[in-house]
């Protein structure tokens, strides 16, 4: 009697598959207008495409492109700016044989960027904008489904968890639950702990050590503790570049408990580590 699904081991994105068997590394690419300095639209267009292509040579077999301007609730006008910033750059790269996710929480940036060639939908506030689970169901993409509480500017006070992990797990179920009563395909649900969202460095610890009880859910498990503010916790420094090393280490002891995808900006290190990890499995 087997009480879960299995979770897939195909991510089908439009032509490109994802083997989700093996672990892959997601390259972090921002597109926000403080991720650059001046030289005008062309010039940040160019640069985004060619850091992506960096990504894709050092080993990421998906990009995700962020172009929200601030994190807490985008206007009308900001999701206008996030659409020309992200759709030249998804345009750029369709061209290539890379799975393009976009991290946004705006149905319109998601319709835009699908017509533009993208094929997942990251959503660190799990389709909870208006009209985001009916865009996710027209546009039968898969969806990382993320665990946040709040907002990202009222997530800080709302870190109040009896258990974290079984916290965490429990609402993540009610917004799959949710995805999948608006008609969203099981196939195309992947699930994130949401590291660093409503949660403190002990929680994101904690979460971490007992990552392997997500895979009671049944789903494809995604993992982004890329240079997080709870690594530099850990390992001392103050800059991002300080968090490196930690965050390899967390993804790998992500990958080993069951992750099938992790988020992260230093691709090559990630990938080597998960190549030796991979090297292990199949020995
Ligand atoms: C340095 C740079 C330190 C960036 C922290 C950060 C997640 C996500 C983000 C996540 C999924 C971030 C878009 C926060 N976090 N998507 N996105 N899961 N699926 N902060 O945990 O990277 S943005």
């Amino acid at each position: 009697m087997r009480l879960m699904p299995l979770p897939q081991r195909q991510l089908s994105c439009g032509r490109l598959n994802l083997d989700l068997s093996i672990p892959h590394v997601m390259g972090i690419l921002n597109v926000t207008p403080d991720s650059f300095s001046d030289g005008g639209k062309y010039q940040h267009v160019a640069l985004a495409v060619q850091h992506a292509k960096e990504m894709m040579a050092a080993g990421a077999s998906i990009i995700d492109i962020g172009g929200e301007s601030t994190r807490p609730g985008a206007s009308a006008v900001a999701v206008g700016e996030e659409i020309d910033r992200v759709i030249p750059v998804v345009q750029a790269l369709s061209q290539h044989d890379v799975v393009i996710s976009i991290d946004t929480s705006a149905p319109e940036v998601i319709r835009a960027a699908v017509a533009a060639g993208a094929h997942i939908w990251n959503d660190v506030r799990a389709l909870t904008r208006d009209g985001a689970l009916q865009t996710a169901v027209d546009l039968d993409i898969p969806v990382i489904v993320m665990h946040m509480r709040g907002e990202p500017t009222t997530m800080n006070d709302l870190d109040h968890y009896l258990d974290v992990t079984q916290d965490v797990i429990t609402e993540l179920q009610q917004r799959v639950d949710v995805a999948l009563a608006a008609g969203i395909k099981p196939e195309h649900i992947l699930i994130d702990p949401g590291f660093g969202f409503a949660k403190n460095a002990e929680q994101n610890l904690k979460l971490l050590h007992e990552f392997d009880q997500l895979n009671v859910m049944g789903y494809p498990i995604v993992s982004a503790l890329s240079r997080k503010r709870f690594i530099g916790a850990v390992v001392g420094g103050t800059e991002a570049k300080d968090r490196v090393i930690g965050s390899v280490a967390a993804h790998l002891i992500s990958v080993q408990q069951g992750a099938c995808i992790v988020r992260a900006h230093d691709v090559k290190e990630t990938v080597d580590a998960l190549k030796m990890w991979q090297a292990l499995q199949s020995s």
